[in-house]
């Protein structure tokens, strides 16, 4: 291929991976208006990275969602369960019509993501637990032989919690060049953003400092975030962390002006202008 034709295919690839981010937001504002309320701002914010992931980076079988060469999805935050719902319903791990029974009693698509479901490789939603147990699975799988990776996603809060930072020095300890951390940087948690709860900051020193291979990229640029992946897989004596600067609601307008997203409640008659939000913004 030559450069002119590279450069045509990487295009046409954003492109491609532009559209699939917004297929999953569709998804997204489709489960949360079954239940009217929810964590729909971190799910369209986390869609960017969610479809790079699930359909340009990661290894896995939408049929044998147990192969155990799969490259793992590990989501520490398992309240952002809608957002990865949207992605696993998209690559076929779940059957698309199953977001119709999102949040409903008996459905297996619960608000925080039960490992019982497929595609969700651990029981999230005890915030902190995420890097330690996916520090666990790195190490097992390279002492097994295998090719797999780990990608964890977990959130700016959780860089408040001790946890978080004991598993960042065993990563790096370790060496483990199959882990990658996404930390996704919204500037929101329950109550505010964490500079006014417990500053965090600046997380990508930190990072560094205990001994990751780190970036910080816009989270919600797909041609930054497949830079970011390229540029990490040529380091393969440490582990990878991507501070995600991100925006919550990203995609439908009036949730990205919401000044509180955490959790929203929204109105019947809101979900029809969001929609029509999502499909005007421009790729
Ligand atoms: C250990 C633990 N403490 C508290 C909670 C309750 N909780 C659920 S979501 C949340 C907000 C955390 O903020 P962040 O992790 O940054 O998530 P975001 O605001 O992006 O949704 C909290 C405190 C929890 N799930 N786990």
């Amino acid at each position: 291929m030559n450069a002119q034709s590279e450069a045509i295919s990487s295009a046409t690839q954003e492109i491609r991976l532009k559209e699939t981010a917004r297929a999953l937001r569709r998804h997204v504002l489709e489960m949360a208006e079954i239940v009217g309320q929810g964590y729909v701002g971190q799910g369209l914010g986390i869609s960017d990275l969610l479809a790079v992931l699930y359909f340009r980076e990661m290894r896995y079988d939408p049929k044998n969602p147990s192969w155990q060469d799969r490259d793992r999805f590990i989501l520490s935050t398992g309240h952002y369960a809608i957002g990865l719902y949207a992605a696993l319903a998209e690559a076929g791990i779940i059957p698309l019509h199953e977001i119709g029974t999102y949040g409903t009693d008996g459905s297996r698509l619960e608000m925080a993501a039960p490992e019982t479901t497929p595609g969700v490789e651990i029981t999230g939603g005890s915030l902190g637990h995420g890097l330690p147990q996916s520090v666990g699975m790195a190490i097992g799988l390279r002492y097994q032989g295998r090719p797999s990776r780990i990608f964890n996603l977990l959130s700016d809060g959780e860089c408040q919690e001790g946890a978080t930072w004991e598993a960042a020095m065993a990563g790096a300890h370790y060496k483990l060049g199959n882990l990658y951390a996404f930390i996704d940087c919204n500037n929101q948690q329950a109550d505010g953003p964490p500079a006014a709860i417990m500053n965090i900051e600046p997380l990508d020193k930190k990072w560094e400092a205990f001994g990751w291979h780190t970036q910080r990229i816009d989270g919600n640029d797909v041609a930054a975030i497949l830079g970011a992946l390229a540029a990490a897989r040529k380091v393969e004596d440490r582990p990878h962390a991507i501070v995600l600067d991100t925006l919550m609601g990203k995609g439908v307008a009036t949730f990205e002006q919401r000044e509180k997203n955490h959790f929203i409640r929204v109105g019947a008659e809101e979900w029809s202008v969001a929609r029509q939000q999502l499909e005007e913004r421009a790729l």
